[in-house]
């Protein structure tokens, strides 16, 4: 199958809303071949006038890393169409096993880094089960599905030691640090630029950059309401109907 098939695949995956098993079960796929595939998928997205608005990273703390069983840092893109405002409503009609977590967001800037703000993250796999390789998920766009920011922050002193919790319905579900992504999420960022990069893609001034969760993942079910808490820099919340 080629590159451009795998993309079709998972892209009707998401749009249908309907799981595929991993492409590595019956198909080659390199690291190389799955960021192909990640940039032809969302080539499609582009071609339907979605608009790329930033990056994530993926698997950027051991808490990730452990509860999806991949130990490499990923990254993904962002669209616009991805972007939930903060406060907003999320409908679960258009995923298949949606799962929230806590992150911190960037905004790049001319010259670094120019604000920083709370945020959550939708990750939706596309793979049956949430079960995948390495090679899967960064083809499928390293199960980026939808994101909240809150609102942009100064850039303090030091963000490698923030408490982050995740709640729902009020009570906490996971409470980390920003000190488990990567030890400092700036280095998030400088892995980040390197990575894309490698693949062609120069990260934007305006461009939002999620330095990846510290926690892991919980599943979003009906009626939830949802907050990020960063210590010092607010919060992201999201109300699902
Ligand atoms: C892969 C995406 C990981 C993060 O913040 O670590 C990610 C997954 O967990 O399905 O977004
Ligand atoms: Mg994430």
């Amino acid at each position: 199958m080629s590159i451009s098939e795998m993309a079709v695949l998972l892209d009707d995956a998401a749009v249908d809303a309907t799981a595929i098993p991993q492409l590595t079960l019956s198909h080659e796929l390199d690291v190389d071949g799955a960021y192909a595939v990640q940039e032809a998928l969302i080539a499609r997205r582009l071609d339907r006038g979605q608009r790329l608005v930033g990056v994530k990273m993926g698997l950027t703390s051991r808490a990730k890393m452990a509860q999806v069983g991949v130990h490499e840092v990923i990254w993904g893109r962002l669209t616009d169409a991805m972007a939930v405002p903060d406060g907003g409503q999320l409908s679960l009609d258009g995923f298949i096993h949606p799962r929230i977590e806590p992150e911190i967001a960037f905004l790049l800037g001319e010259h670094g880094i120019a604000a920083v703000a709370p945020a959550l993250e939708i990750i939706d796999s596309r793979y049956a089960d949430f079960q995948f390789t390495h090679a899967d998920v960064v083809a499928d766009n390293t199960s980026g599905a939808a994101f909240v920011v809150g609102a942009w922050q100064p850039v303090p002193a030091g963000v490698d030691n923030l408490g982050v919790l995740l709640e729902v319905d009020g009570k906490v579900v996971q409470a980390g640090s920003t000190a488990a992504i990567l030890g400092d999420p700036r280095r998030a960022l400088t892995e980040g630029r390197a990575l894309t990069g490698r693949y062609g893609l120069d990260l934007e001034p305006g461009w939002v950059f999620l330095a990846g969760a510290a926690t892991a993942a919980v599943p979003l079910t009906p009626g939830a309401h949802v907050r990020a808490v960063v210590e010092g820099i607010g919060t992201a919340s999201l109300k699902v109907s």
